[in-house]
């Protein structure tokens, strides 16, 4: 890629099927270069983490500045270095990266960057902000874990969470998290061939401890609210979420499509009980509701105005309000004013709970089938390690 001697705003995802990156950049002297990451799956850290690689797994999104000024006329190079490491012994996603076990592959190299040497733009080149997101909405904080999930090999080419996979239709739901409530989810990897980047969907959760392997929890990986966590062989995660504010059935599982594809998903039901914190006057749960439905594209759907005036509308709806004391008809809030204001703390939530009140479209799912007490049980069920 040609770039010029300026900076960058970078967005890496990775969309490998089951490879795991570490991604690096380095000089034509092979000198490794640090950058500041600034944002990873679900937005903008609060502040910038430098450091000189990421390490990524499929789904996984992180945003970069990079700054190629001082390295006018020359190649830049990214590269990926997992596997170079004890890691490497895993045969089947890491063998051939480079190091001494390289030649059965190039998945060493990523790109390069031919920096040239005039800047046709030099705007938005200034220092990257030291305050980026003052305002991310980190779950209450507990230590209690709630939900305890084994992600294994169950042979066979068959992946199981908990010892059950996803054709098993009478025991898919193996959670039952409270609409609005906070939890501590303990994900586990004992060991075995491959990786698992554990997928939740609805939330956005914080990574609050990793164990069992060599790396621990890295300093991007709590920078900010992330959608997957990364287990390799012998690991432990705690993801903490808020289950909200949506209530229905949601899908985790593993993001290696391998793995994904034999069956390692399960579903989660987030109830719609009353008095959980939330006062819902307008249930956005209905995937056909109107005011949600695609429509055909315009010659000026993607404007800037016609982009800012859609956001400001789903802005303005408090999805993730833990009151609705600020939303009503007519709430015309701008996307400024929703960014200050979606933020409820943890004393608000929980000083919420007494006095929410029932309202008419309040639904509890329970019952409806997916909710036996043979099932409730399945969330205490582990396999040995
Ligand atoms: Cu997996």
């Amino acid at each position: 890629m040609s770039v010029e001697p300026r900076k960058y705003r970078l967005r890496l995802f990775i969309m490998s099927l089951s490879r795991p990156y570490e991604v690096y950049i380095e000089d034509d002297a092979g000198n490794r270069v640090d950058f500041p990451i600034i944002a990873s799956d679900c937005g903008l850290f609060t502040s910038p983490v430098t450091s000189n690689s990421i390490q990524m797994a499929p789904g996984e999104r992180y945003e970069i500045v990079f700054d190629f000024a001082p390295y006018a006329g020359q190649n830049l190079t990214m590269g990926n270095n997992m596997g170079t490491g004890p890691e490497g012994e895993i045969p089947e996603y890491f063998h051939g990266h480079g190091g001494a076990s390289a030649g059965a592959g190039n998945t060493s190299k990523v790109m390069q960057f031919n920096v040239g040497t005039s800047i046709s733009d030099s705007s938005n080149n200034g220092d990257v902000p030291q305050s980026l997101n003052p305002n991310i909405v980190w779950p209450e904080q507990t230590t209690e874990v709630a939900q305890t999930f084994n992600f294994e090999n169950g042979g066979d080419a068959r992946w199981t969470i908990n010892g059950f996979d996803y054709d098993d239709v009478n025991n898919r739901v193996l959670a039952r998290p409270q609409q609005g409530t906070t939890e501590l989810w303990e994900v586990k990897y004992a060991g075995g061939p491959g990786v698992h980047p554990i997928h939740v969907h609805l939330v956005s959760f914080q990574i609050v401890e990793r164990t069992g392997g060599s790396r621990g929890l890295l300093p991007y990986e709590s920078a900010g609210l992330k959608d997957i966590v990364l287990l390799e062989p012998g690991e432990s995660a705690k993801i903490l979420a808020n289950y909200g504010p949506w209530n229905g059935l949601y899908m985790f599982h593993c993001h290696n499509l391998i793995h994904e594809d034999n069956a390692m998903m399960a579903a989660f039901n987030v109830t719609a009980l009353d008095g959980m914190g939330y006062n819902v006057t307008d249930d956005l749960a209905d995937p056909a509701d109107s005011r949600f439905l695609a429509r055909p594209a315009q010659g000026n759907s993607y404007d800037e105005d016609q982009i800012s005036s859609t956001i400001s509308f789903l802005a303005g709806l408090h999805a993730y309000d833990a009151t609705s004391s600020d939303t009503g008809a007519g709430s015309t809030a701008t996307v400024a004013d929703a960014t200050v204001t979606s933020p409820v703390g943890a004393s608000t939530i929980t000083s919420t709970f007494a006095s929410a009140t029932r309202h008419a479209g309040h639904r509890e799912k329970v019952n409806t089938g997916y909710g036996s007490p043979r099932r409730q049980a399945v969330h205490s069920v582990q396999t040995p390690a």
